[in-house]
């Protein structure tokens, strides 16, 4: 472990300069939709000295060398890591936000610019979605979308720009980003779908779900219709607690990375390609899966709930992931292909991690978790009380990793977060559970700023685009906040995302300068 921390270094200090020179010949990151800006460019390496073909069963990309200027010969990408030049960046070929925050590190927020007043395009659809779910034997009505429900962006190759989304009426949309009208039919499933859906980001037309129905699937884009290609159920594995899929698809170089609700965590290799007549194809591979629980984890939980419901991030060569009786575990990917996975990472937070970790470039790991006090026993308790709700891990110090951690608690209540923080100029924003909009040092943990006045149970997670921090509250508004000073935000403009003042649970898609944002009150819209 140790070890790492010379090349972390080197990388860190390359990631710096590489930001500089990046600037210089992409332009800024906050592009409006350029496409030059996209790693599948920076990643065209004449100087690369691995030989074309050797580069294993993730390399995609067959095109010819898009560009001879030796500065970009810098931020090549070896397969399957993610180095951190790639914090803060956009993803992969396909242009768009193609997963749950944008990138394996979930750092990436979208395209500007924001404009100064934006106000209501469209509603979709004409009725609200809504349907009945039944979930641990209580049956209800679920209207909209909630957490964590951010679009994905798919600019296709034919110039539109798509927003696709799964939804509590069963189905995953496919709306037209400019218009709001449906654009494709609708892919039903047979429960209602919370979490966000991915594209795939090497360009072939797949899309990747999960359900309450208790299925995991790919779905072909290049048919007449939505098509599924496979499908994982809940119930291959002899799991533990619940069934759902929750949790965003993580996507790396054909390897596909999801905790389930069963309490497992499984990594497929895809094998994606193109059948004879050209229409696409997956033959997924398992390589790796692990109970997220032991019984060591067990012993000290009130329940068995050990569901993973966050999404999987990925720094240089590891995945990360935590399950809802707050186990944080880090795996060391590098010989996935052939199975292997050993914990690097093993850190037990006392409290539920449903919020996706991030990495910054430094490699150190944030949990966001929830301080649920109906739900905890004494162990537990007592290990939030310690631990915090919002802390920084140091991988490379796998004994005692944490660097700090944030009180957030409300005594008695449940408080802490469900939000999955922004991460901007050395600082993190996000939603507290209690109703505000914090500010966070990454250095010291201190906050620095505070809006109190975002409403209860905010779990939207922040998102920063150029200069704009925009948060969606439960006082049921989409906010701008103008970041000239990153510590100190400026509120500049604020709207009312549907007509009832909704609690807004759901994370806003940002593409292009326009705000995509899914309610509970039962419709998705967008606002210029
Ligand atoms: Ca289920
Ligand atoms: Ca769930
Ligand atoms: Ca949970
Ligand atoms: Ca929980």
């Amino acid at each position: 472990m140790r070890s790492r921390t010379g090349p972390a270094v080197l990388i860190v200090a390359f990631g710096v300069m590489l930001g500089f020179v990046a600037f210089l010949v992409v332009g800024p990151r906050e592009s409006t939709g350029d496409t030059t800006a996209t790693p599948s460019t920076l990643t065209e390496n004449p100087d690369d000295t691995t030989p074309p073909g050797s580069e294993g069963p993730g390399t995609t990309d067959d095109s010819p060398p898009a560009t001879t200027t030796t500065t970009l010969s810098d931020l090549v990408r070896e397969p399957n890591t993610i180095p951190g030049w790639t914090i803060g960046r956009p993803w992969g070929e396909t242009v768009g936000l193609t997963m749950f925050r944008g990138n394996p590190t979930r750092t990436y927020y979208g395209t500007g610019p924001i404009g100064d007043n934006p106000t209501r395009q469209w509603t979709y659809p004409d009725a609200p979605m809504c349907s009945q779910s039944t979930n641990l034997g209580q049956t209800t009505t679920w209207c909209g979308m909630g957490w964590t429900g951010q679009p994905a962006v798919y600019e296709r190759e034919d110039g539109v720009t798509e927003l696709i989304f799964g939804a509590y009426d069963r189905a995953i949309h496919f709306v037209h980003a400019e218009t709001g009208q449906d654009i494709r039919p609708r892919f039903v499933t047979g429960d209602i779908i919370k979490g966000s859906v991915t594209v795939d980001p090497d360009g072939y037309p797949l899309l990747y779900s999960g359900s309450r129905d208790n299925k995991l699937r790919i779905i072909a884009l290049d048919r007449s219709e939505p098509t599924e290609l496979w499908s994982l159920d809940a119930y291959a594995v002899d799991g533990i607690w619940n069934d759902d899929w929750d949790a965003n698809p993580l996507i790396i170089d054909d390897m596909m990375y999801e905790g389930g609700e069963n309490g497992w965590f499984f990594a497929y290799e895809l094998n994606r390609g193109y059948d004879a007549n050209g229409n696409v194809t997956v033959d997924p591979e398992i390589k790796f899966s692990m109970r997220s629980w032991n019984q060591s984890q067990l012993d000290r939980l009130a329940d068995s709930n050990v569901s993973v419901e966050n999404s999987a991030v990925a720094f240089e060569d590891r995945v990360y992931f935590a399950n809802s009786g707050g186990r944080i575990i880090g795996l060391d990917v590098s010989d996935i292909r052939n199975g292997n996975a050993p914990i690097v990472l093993d850190y037990w937070a006392g409290g539920d991690v449903d919020a996706s970790l991030i990495v910054d470039e430094d490699g150190f790991v944030y949990a966001s978790i929830e301080y649920e006090p109906s739900q905890m026993g004494p162990t537990e308790q007592a290990r939030q009380d310690e631990v915090g709700q919002l802390i920084k891990l140091d991988p490379n110090n796998p004994d005692n990793p944490r660097v700090w951690g944030l009180d957030l608690r409300v005594q008695g209540s449940d408080s802490g977060l469900w939000a999955t923080p922004a991460l901007h100029e050395g600082y993190l924003y996000t939603n507290t559970h209690q109703g505000s909009l914090i500010v966070v040092d990454t250095q010291t943990g201190d906050i620095v700023w505070s809006d109190n006045s975002i409403g209860w149970h905010s779990w939207s997670s922040p998102s920063v685009v150029g200069q704009t921090l925009v948060s969606a509250t439960c006082t049921g508004e989409l906010r701008g906040y103008d970041l000239a000073d990153p510590a100190d935000p400026q509120r500049i403009w604020s709207v009312d995302v549907g007509n009832a003042k909704a609690c807004v649970e759901a994370t806003p898609a940002i593409w292009n300068g326009t705000i995509y944002i899914g309610s509970r009150d039962g419709y998705m819209r967008a606002f210029r």
